[in-house]
Formats: structure tokens, C-alpha cells, sequence
């Protein structure tokens, strides 16, 4: 069997053989182009281990969650990379992939990490089915760099290479996304981080121990499908971080008493109000720059809006499994209709019964709440995410989309970042469900209503001060 991933890959590999020899309009000489860097591909949504600069001045790199740096080559002083825009196959999360477009592999396209001061050369070939062009969101450059088609350069046609050159002039958290046809572009994957880091000690950043990055990015893919509609315009069904969902976003691995960053950039087409448990953080940058330390405060949630960088810093000093996620809930599922009436209180006892005699799998949810969805093993159609999902060590997360776990550990040795598994909670510091009544009526002596029993209907009582009973 031909499998599509293998076939992508012979695909860009013969077509990066036939733009050595493609016309350039951008004025690249054929010499050139015959020696463009080595195009990196990779083919697995892991988390890659960061990557330490081979050369030019060194730095602490950053992780990219689920993702990858882009590596270079030193030539005649110029940091020299290579940047492949095609069709690729992206792995959301286990058991769901989507038919994406993106760089060198992958949506998002690798990180592209330099230091304050570097010239930096980018060779970007075409092969997706339409033209493109790529615009380095929030750099300092000459505006022919900028990237917008029609406006600042011809588009990027199919099968050409350009080069973009200009030098990192300003440290900071930085995206790059095309800027032609971007509806379209940007609803299909295409984006990726860039990092400048800063060239000497700089007043406003710190060294850290840990430093992560991710895209916020969304997508409309009909449940039991593979590609994303690119017209919707608000009603994303996937909201992900590096195009991956929960449960397939890699926790983030520290250890106790380091100094943490994380950086995230927003390519989706709403805000996204990013919260920590456990921790305060600041927010240290922001697409602007470093942020002067007297101009800081503490936070536990911090707003990303559309098409801006939020850089946060904390110090890991609490042990433990910490949630890390996106605040509007909507955000924490996968694949949901929005066309669903709420059941909550309806009673569809007898009713479920009289429709499994005509649709033998109908299945009555939402009487009680959606939590059933986490436990209840669904049907559901080949290719998607259940809504919410997730394993922890206590039972269903009922979480899906926009979810981490920032795992905080003081026996982790020194450069261990691997995943320690679950937090063993010392005894007696975990949360649990009351013993017995006698119990319950010494942790909450004014108590006088006896326990309910578990079997009893549901009752809810109404303003004017009668009891409903169930029915
Ligand atoms: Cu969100």
C-alpha cells in the first residue's frame, strides 16, 4: 500500500528537483538556486528536543510543543534556511488526521530561531497548488521583505523559489503566515513561529530554564472528513494549539523552581483568553517587544487577540499536574454541533424507549449534562476527535481542543524534560468524597436535611417556593 504520507514526500522531492531549474522572478541567479539549502522535512507531530544553535552565537533554544525548529546553514555569514509551502498530512491527535497545507511537512511550519543581529536569508519554493507568499509578522525589515502579494512582491507562483533576506533587528516572539489568498491559506494550516533572540544581556529579558512556544490556530473539519472548510468564517469545530487537540498536545515538562517562559502567537479569527493553574505569571512581551519590568503585572489568565504574541513568565515553584488551557470552554472540545437543543432537566425515560422502536441506536444525552459524552463509549464517525476525551490518572478529563498540563516536578534530574507521568499527590492532599453522614454533619454541622439517596429523581425547586417533583 502507498501510504499518502510517503507519497507527499516524493511529491515535494521531485518537485524541489524541478525548481533548481525554475525562471526566479525574484531575481535569484540559477547558481543560486542549484544551491539552496537542503530542504528539512519532518513527518511526526512529536514534540521535537529543542534544537542548540550548531553555530553563530548560542542561545537557550526554545521547545516548540508538538512541533519543530528549523535547521540551517552558516553561509558567508548568513543564517541560510529553507522554507517548503505544500500539501501535508498533520496528525490533530491520535486516530484524527487532517489534509492540511503547511511547510517542510507540517502545519505549523517549523520554528525559525536566530539572535538579534543575524542576517538571515529565507529560500521559499511553491509547491502547493496556488500561488503564495510569506509575510514575517511583526519584523523590523525593508518593505520589499514584507511579504504581501500584489503589494510588496510579485505572488509566489507555483513550482518558483524566492528568497526573502533582512536582519533580525529586534529581539522578540515573532509569526510568519502567507499573505496571498489567506482565507484560504491560513484556514488550511499555513504558519509557524519565529524567535530572535537577544544578542547580549537585554534589561527586560530573562534567562529561563524552560522556554515553550505554540500557534493558536482553528479549523472546520465535518466530523468523519479530512479537510478543512476554508469559507467559515466564525463556527470553528477545532480549536488547536500547533494544530494538535487535546488529548494530543504534549504536556509541558518543567522542573521545581524553574523559570519558565511561554510564548504564543494567535492565527485564529477570534481572542483566546490563555489561563495557568497554580501559578501566577507576567506577561513578559508582546508582539511589540520585551515588556519594561515596571510595566508588569501578575496574572493567571492572559487575553490573546487575533493576530497578536502574548509571551508569559512564571516561576514552576508548585509541584504538580497544573491545567493549562484556553478559557472559553467551547475552546476545550473537538469536533461539537452547535445545533443542539440543552436537555438539561427533560426526562427522556419511556420517550428513548418509544424511538428505539423505529432507530434501534438512538441514544438520549444531554439530560444531565454533556459529561456522559466523556465516559460513554460513541459511535462516532471514522476520523474524529470524540468531543471530550482525555484519561487522567482519577478518571475522564472531558476535555478536548485548546488543553495542556503543565507538570511541575522536584525529582526530574537536571535536563530531564521527559514526561514524568502523573503527579503522586502526598497523602492526604487530594480532594475526595465524604466518608459517611456522620461525617458530613461534623464538616457542616448546620446541615439538617439527611443525605439524599442516590436513587431519588431529581428535584428542582422553583422560585415560588413549591418542590417539582420529577414527574
Ligand atoms: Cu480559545
Amino acid at each position: 500500500m502507498i501510504s499518502r504520507r510517503n507519497l507527499f514526500a516524493q511529491m515535494a522531492a521531485g518537485a524541489a528537483l524541478g525548481a533548481a531549474g525554475a525562471v526566479n522572478a525574484s531575481g535569484v541567479s540559477r547558481v543560486a538556486l542549484a544551491a539552496l539549502p537542503e530542504p528539512a522535512q519532518r513527518d511526526n507531530a512529536d514534540t521535537a528536543p529543542p534544537l542548540t544553535p550548531p553555530n553563530g552565537r548560542p542561545y537557550n533554544p526554545v521547545v516548540t510543543l508538538n512541533g519543530w525548529t528549523l535547521p540551517w546553514r552558516m553561509r558567508d555569514g548568513v543564517k541560510e534556511f529553507h522554507l517548503v509551502a505544500e500539501p501535508v498530512l498533520r496528525e490533530l491527535a491520535p486516530g484524527t488526521t487532517a489534509h492540511l497545507w503547511g511547510y517542510n511537512g507540517q502545519s505549523p511550519g517549523p520554528t525559525i530561531e536566530v539572535v538579534e543581529g543575524d542576517r538571515v536569508r529565507v529560500y521559499v519554493t511553491n509547491r502547493l497548488p496556488e500561488h503564495t507568499s510569506v509575510h514575517w509578522h511583526g519584523q523590523r525589515l525593508p518593505n520589499g521583505m514584507d511579504g504581501v502579494s500584489g503589494l510588496t512582491q510579485p505572488a509566489i507562483k507555483p513550482g518558483e523559489t524566492f528568497v526573502y533576506e533582512f536582519v533580525a533587528r529586534r529581539p522578540g516572539t515573532f509569526m510568519y503566515h502567507p499573505h496571498a489568498d489567506e482565507m484560504t491559506q491560513m484556514a488550511m494550516g499555513m504558519m509557524g513561529f519565529w524567535v530572535t533572540h537577544p544578542k547580549a544581556r537585554h534589561p527586560h529579558i530573562a534567562t529561563v530554564d524552560r522556554d515553550f512556544c505554540f500557534l493558536l490556530s482553528s479549523y472546520d473539519i465535518d466530523p468523519g472528513s479530512y479537510t478543512p472548510r476554508t469559507m467559515t468564517m466564525t463556527d470553528f469545530n477545532l480549536w488547536t494549539w500547533n494544530s494538535r487537540v487535546f488529548p494530543g498536545i504534549d504536556t509541558l515538562n518543567v522542573r521545581l523552581g524553574d523559570r519558565v517562559r511561554i510564548r504564543v502567537g494567535n492565527l485564529t479569527m477570534t481572542n483566546h483568553p490563555i489561563h495557568l493553574h497554580g501559578h501566577e505569571f507576567e506577561v513578559t512581551g508582546t508582539d511589540g517587544g520585551p515588556v519594561p519590568r515596571s510595566a508588569r503585572w501578575p496574572e493567571v489568565t492572559t487575553d490573546v487577540a487575533v493576530g497578536q504574541m502574548r509571551q508569559v513568565e512564571f516561576l514552576a515553584d508548585e509541584p504538580g499536574d497544573w491545567a493549562f488551557h484556553c478559557h472559553k470552554s467551547h475552546h476545550t472540545m473537538n469536533a461539537m454541533g452547535h445545533e443542539v437543543d440543552t436537555l438539561i432537566g427533560v426526562d427522556h425515560r419511556g420517550l428513548a424507549a418509544r424511538i428505539n422502536k423505529v432507530i434501534p441506536d438512538y441514544m438520549a444525552m444531554g439530560e444531565r449534562g454533556m459529561a456522559d459524552m466523556g465516559e460513554m463509549a460513541m459511535p462516532i464517525p471514522e476520523n474524529t476527535a470524540p468531543m471530550m476525551a482525555g484519561e487522567g490518572q482519577y478518571g475522564s478529563l472531558e476535555m478536548g481542543g485548546m488543553f495542556s498540563v503543565v507538570k511541575v516536578r522536584k525529582d526530574q534530574k537536571p535536563g530531564d524534560y521527559s514526561d514524568p507521568g502523573w503527579y503522586a499527590a502526598p497523602a492526604g492532599t487530594v480532594a475526595r468524597a465524604v466518608a459517611t453522614p456522620a461525617e458530613a454533619s461534623r464538616a457542616h454541622p448546620a446541615a439538617t436535611s439527611p443525605a439524599v439517596p442516590a436513587s431519588e429523581p431529581l428535584r428542582v425547586r422553583k422560585p415560588d417556593g413549591r418542590g417539582h417533583p420529577g414527574h
